[in-house]
């Protein structure tokens, strides 16, 4: 892909078109297992990767990066759950602050002491509005942020979180329910939010089917993101880019 990431991800939002990102945690999957994985994603025509996890130690970062940019085709997307997991190899970085919460660390504190390295670093910066909705039980980023998420039934909570943010500058909203959640985010959230905010859209968290995929993308997503799906059952995404790649309406949203 030519362009950088974000001029993408806009390009997606004004024509209407939507998209698969497949996350990849380097902590979870072994470096045989992500080359397997990379060939299926190029098949499946997958848009992004995203690769980033709670936990991740750099050298394995490193590795994983380093094998999904054996290719050039799907632009590689820094998802960092910490400083530690910045790597010069990727073409992006989704700089995160997590709008939802109200730990200073996450809004500023840990984007300072990243600054210095990140300057030094070709990696395209995209800052990211994080907005954490509840999935149903304690996800490893709620304890890991040290954040309390949003309700689940409060959508315009969540529409006017995403709205401050763009009104702060960020270019990007990521709606997250958490890896493996029991709920994805619901839909009248997506919505709202869509409704309310003119930012590339991505949503993740607890999203398994097709169906799902494509009622999260109806709601207004741009980008549908899925990671415990891409590891248990890899054959299951083909249907997912495919239900995307095939979305044409453009102004449900
Ligand atoms: C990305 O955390 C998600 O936003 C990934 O969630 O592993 O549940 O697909 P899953």
């Amino acid at each position: 892909m030519g362009m950088k990431v974000y001029a993408h991800m806009e390009m997606l939002r004004r024509e209407g078109k939507k998209a698969l990102a497949v996350l990849v945690d380097p902590q979870s999957v072994s470096i045989e297992r992500v080359e397997e994985l990379l060939d299926r994603c190029l098949r499946y025509g997958v848009d992004y990767f995203f690769v980033g996890g709670s936990l991740v130690a750099p050298d394995r970062m490193r590795a994983c990066v380093q094998a999904l940019k054996g290719q050039e085709e799907i632009p590689v997307v820094l998802f960092p759950g910490s400083v530690l997991q910045v790597d010069e190899g990727a073409d992006a970085l989704l700089l995160l602050s997590v709008i939802s919460g109200r730990n200073p660390d996450l809004l500023i504190g840990r984007h300072v002491e990243a600054a210095p390295m990140l300057e030094r670093m070709a990696l395209e910066i995209i800052p990211t509005g994080y907005v954490l909705i509840d999935g149903g039980g304690t996800s490893s980023v709620m304890y890991l942020s040290n954040t309390v998420p949003l309700p689940r039934d409060k959508a315009e909570l969540a529409a006017y979180t995403a709205l401050a943010g763009q009104m702060l500058g960020l270019k990007l909203i990521y709606l997250e329910a958490g890896s493996g959640s029991a709920a994805s985010v619901p839909e009248d959230v997506v919505r709202q939010v869509r409704r309310k905010t003119v930012l590339p859209l991505i949503v993740g968290g607890g999203i398994r089917t097709a169906s799902q995929a494509l009622r999260i993308a109806r709601a207004g997503a741009d980008i549908v993101v899925v990671g415990n799906l891409l590891e248990r059952e890899p054959e299951a995404v083909d249907a997912l880019v495919e239900v995307l790649h095939s979305y044409t309406v453009s102004f449900e949203s």
